[in-house]
């Protein structure tokens, strides 16, 4: 594997957004039994279906340990998935996966963050992560990609979204927490981002949403659906508690200009529920010390903004909750290009995470 000393930016290479043509997504198969209930059978039935929704559109690469290959080699029976054997932590390939760079002659590499389980042993969900840590680069490494490394620099794929064009958003509960890279000012972070993805402008929104794990992912609440518009996941009822985290990022938003200059459009969108995993789903997890407990009373951060762009497919979750439809036609009018594919999402919750979380798309490369 070829790892790079430069950064992307001085390369030419920059991270392009999430609606430019991919050549595939990656996936990895969810049974890690203290974080997916009843030994990761439910989530996996999940993971087949959003495998297959994204086959419709794109390939997929699933990667598995060995003791699952067989079974998901199985269950994922159609031609434009393929299997390959990988050890991990768990199934976020979404932030412990490299992201893609690009550049304008037709090549792609990726950046392999440094990764701690969201927090490390300051409020991280599992310990250890070491396997987790060799994601990026075994990825990279199948792919035949250049790889530029951030030893020391802890960051997950689901905590930016970028426009292409210059601009990323974040949280500042997530990129500013002291379990993170707490050596480093707002500054200095922003100036690993612009090297690494060539961005010129960040947008600090204070938080995520409420109860998620990730400490505030902006995957799970706010993304990119075009360069100036963004769409964010939003409650106008003020008992929820995610009310004063939409207004104050609906601030931010409105009141900022993007490296472009241009003025944000914000489009919204409803968060279902209130959702919440039952006795039954939490006592199927296994109790592990150090691992994230399961509890009935926590409020889960389900979020339909934690969706897939693949190349002419929006893959969604859905929560079977009364907002689930209005969500779909939300999204299918911001994407009039694109058909909306939506698929159960609960079991993918009920593990901490979504969609968007727990795949990672890789761009194709193109000469300009
Ligand atoms: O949402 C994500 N990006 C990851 C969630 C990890 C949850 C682990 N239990």
């Amino acid at each position: 594997m070829t790892t790079l000393h430069s950064t992307p930016r001085a390369d030419g290479f920059y991270m392009p957004a999430e609606w430019a043509p991919q050549t595939q997504a990656w996936m990895i198969w969810p049974e890690r039994p203290d974080n997916w209930r009843l030994g990761g059978k439910p989530a996996q039935a999940a993971h087949v279906a959003v495998a297959k929704a994204i086959a419709r559109f794109e390939p997929v690469t699933v990667a598995v340990s060995a003791a699952q290959y067989e079974n998901a080699r199985a269950r994922l029976d159609v031609p434009n998935i393929r299997v390959v054997e990988m050890s991990s932590d768990d199934a976020w390939v979404r932030d412990t996966g490299p992201t893609f760079v690009i550049n304008n002659d037709g090549q792609v590499r990726g950046v392999h963050w440094d990764f701690n389980a969201w927090g490390g042993f300051d409020g991280g969900l599992y310990a250890p992560w070491n396997r987790d840590c060799q994601v990026g680069s075994k990825i990279l490494e199948i792919e035949r990609a250049a790889r530029y490394r951030t030893e020391g620099f802890v960051l997950e794929g689901g905590s930016i979204h970028v426009d292409g064009e210059g601009t990323l958003i974040t949280t500042e509960e997530c990129l500013l927490n002291r379990n993170r890279n707490a050596h480093l000012s707002r500054e200095e972070i922003e100036a690993v981002l612009g090297a690494h993805l060539a961005v010129d402008k960040v947008i600090w929104l204070p938080d995520g949403l409420f109860n998620d794990e990730t400490d505030g992912h902006v995957d799970n609440f706010c993304c990119y659906v075009r360069p100036g518009e963004v769409l964010l996941a939003w409650t106008d009822d003020p008992q929820n508690p995610n009310y004063p985290r939409c207004q104050a990022a609906l601030k931010v938003l409105e009141t900022t200009t993007d490296a472009k200059g241009r003025t944000l459009v914000v489009h919204k969108m409803p968060i279902p529920g209130p959702l919440y995993a039952t006795a039954e789903e939490c006592a199927g997890v296994d109790a592990v010390e150090g691992s994230q407990e399961r509890n009935p009373s926590v409020r889960l951060a389900g979020s339909y903004v934690n969706f897939l762009i693949v190349n002419g497919g929006i893959i969604a979750p859905s929560f079977d909750d009364p907002l689930d439809e209005p969500a779909r036609e939300i999204l299918q009018a911001l994407f009039p290009q694109h058909e909306v594919v939506m698929v159960p999402g609960r079991e993918l919750l009920l593990g901490g995470g979504n969609i968007h979380c727990l795949t990672q798309q890789q761009p194709a490369p193109h000469k300009e």
